[in-house]
């Protein structure tokens, strides 16, 4: 067994105009660790269960890779959703993400990569133990949440994947289908479908990158991004992409959905930065949910959301203010 120190991310930390609000402006106009160590000890954990819905899941907690403030309770972080897909209220994925079939569910592997095709999901988790970790999510709306997520490493899994010399960067694509998902058959909607995603490939394969397919324990809520999402914990919200249907390894920096919609508003980086605003509001602090009008619990915003430790040397020598 070895200790390593607890990283400094994993210590307790010391008038937004929603995403949406952009949208409805554009329709107006236009109509490690000792207990990692344990990972090998055989019969500890079983092997990973299939992602049934609604159940518990084993795992290994990762105290390493959590943080102690308290969480967000379990109300708040399955019913204030962004899933555009399902509607731009923050209400609306709880109430109709439920119209979304998970099971059986499939991912497409394509690109700069030794093992491209289709893959059944349980394909891809099975070689895996569950992990939970603790990650604080900063919406680049300016609120917070503590979220216990279950899931796996992302460069365990993109690893199997085996990217080649080319594959300078990851792509990630949501489901688009109108059937399941009412916000994709409204005509009001600005997003150009499906929500796609992406990353250098050093940041995928940094330690702090997560694909979840549960929180607090059990099967991911449909509304969090069931069966599959990605969490990046450095990086503003809208980069963890929910309900995965493609990965694409490729030489050309991949176009995303922000950034596409508002250049000047989202960047392909969208590291969580306190000291470069969004045009329409400051990123200096942010609302830890459960906030109220009466306890609205703001607390400051720190540089890549606290995780600088593991993720500043990705950016060294880049200007962040020009790759926001
Ligand atoms: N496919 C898809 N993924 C998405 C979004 C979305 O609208 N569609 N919203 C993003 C945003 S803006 C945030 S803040 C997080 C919210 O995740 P949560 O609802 O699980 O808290 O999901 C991100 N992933
Ligand atoms: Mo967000």
């Amino acid at each position: 067994m070895f200790i390593k120190k607890r990283p400094s991310w994993a210590l307790p930390s010391c008038e937004i105009t929603p995403e949406s609000a952009y949208l409805n402006r554009r329709q107006f106009m236009s109509g490690t660790i000792a207990v990692a160590a344990g990972l090998s000890i055989p019969g500890l954990v079983s092997a990973a269960q299939l992602p049934v819905p609604g159940e518990a899941l084993d795992f290994v907690a990762m105290p390493g890779y959590s943080t102690d403030e308290e969480k967000t309770p379990l109300e708040d972080v399955t019913q204030y959703n962004n899933f555009y897909e399902f509607g731009t209220g923050k209400g609306d994925p709880a109430r109709y993400a439920n119209e979304m079939t998970v099971d059986p569910w499939s991912v497409v592997v394509e690109g700069e990569c030794g093992r491209p095709g289709k893959y059944a999901l349980e394909d891809i988790l099975k070689p895996h133990e569950y992990q939970e970790r603790v990650y604080r999510l900063r919406c680049v709306e300016a609120w917070s949440m503590v979220i216990p997520w279950i899931g796996v490493p992302l460069a365990d899994v993109l690893q199997k994947f085996e990217p080649n010399l080319r594959a300078r960067y990851v792509y990630f694509e949501t489901l688009y289908d109108p059937d399941q998902m009412r916000g994709q058959r409204s005509l009001f909607s600005t997003i150009d479908w499906p929500y796609q995603e992406g990353l250098r490939m050093d940041e995928a394969m940094n330690e702090l990158g997560f694909l979840a397919v549960g929180l607090y324990g059990k099967t991911m809520p449909n509304q969090n991004g069931a069966p599959i999402r990605l969490v990046l914990p450095w990086k503003y919200g809208f980069k963890s992409i929910k309900s995965i249907v493609k990965i694409r390894f490729q030489e050309q920096r991949p176009k995303t959905t922000w950034e596409m919609i508002a250049p000047q508003e989202y960047g392909f980086y969208a590291n969580v930065n306190p000291e470069v605003d969004h045009p329409r509001w400051s990123q200096k602090r942010e609302r830890r949910l459960p906030s109220g009008l009466l306890s609205p619990n703001w607390m400051e915003t720190e540089k890549f959301n606290g995780y600088a430790e593991q993720v500043a040397h990705l950016y060294k020598g880049m200007d962040l203010r020009k790759y926001y």
